[in-house]
């Protein structure tokens, strides 16, 4: 199955970023925009894999204490639009943590720097790039998820797996 590790979102964070992509859409031709229920911050990915006990394992012993996540500015990865986050050194030793121990146990990580990012619209198309106002919305840290992603219908879906309570 295609895996990945996350972290999902409060009410109030998809609240902020609903309005992102409501606005979005109204200032763009069209764009593949993120469903509410698909809003997360990958930490690791790691694609297809059948190591679930392992990556469980990975995921209890790299997890300890909580920390916050505040949403701030925007941006585009060419048709790609996301919505940022607060530098916060906790976060990029957690991403790290759980990139370096995957690897070290022989499941495959996507290799990229980690650079945390919320994807809201994919394959946009505008007359002009749209320029993002957010909200530095916060919210505690409270569970990292193993979520597995998977085409239902033409639809991509996401189902958490695990979870691990900080
Ligand atoms: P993206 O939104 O920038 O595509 C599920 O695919 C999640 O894993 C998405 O958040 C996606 O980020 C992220 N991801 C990171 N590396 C990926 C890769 N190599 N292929 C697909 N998704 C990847």
């Amino acid at each position: 199955m295609r895996l990945f590790i996350a972290i999902k979102f409060s009410e109030e964070i998809k609240k902020e970023l609903l309005r992102q992509i409501s606005e979005l859409k109204e200032k763009t031709v069209r764009g593949n925009f993120t469903r509410i229920e698909n809003l997360h911050l990958t930490l690791a990915f790691i694609g297809e894999s059948q190591r679930i006990t392992d990556i469980k394992r990975i995921i209890d012993e790299a997890c300890d204490g909580g920390f916050d996540i505040t949403l701030s500015g925007s941006g585009r990865f060419g048709s790609l639009y996301w919505v940022g986050l607060k530098k916060e050194q906790r976060l990029f030793t957690l991403a790290n943590k759980l990139r370096e121990m995957l690897d070290k146990n022989g499941i495959p990580v996507d290799k990229k720097p980690f650079s945390p990012h919320i994807t809201i619209a994919r394959e946009v198309v505008s007359d002009e790039p749209v320029k993002l106002n957010v909200k530095e919305v916060s919210m505690p840290v409270c569970k990292i998820s193993l979520m597995r992603s998977d085409r239902i219908n033409g639809k991509l879906t996401y189902t958490e797996v695990y979870g691990k309570e900080l």
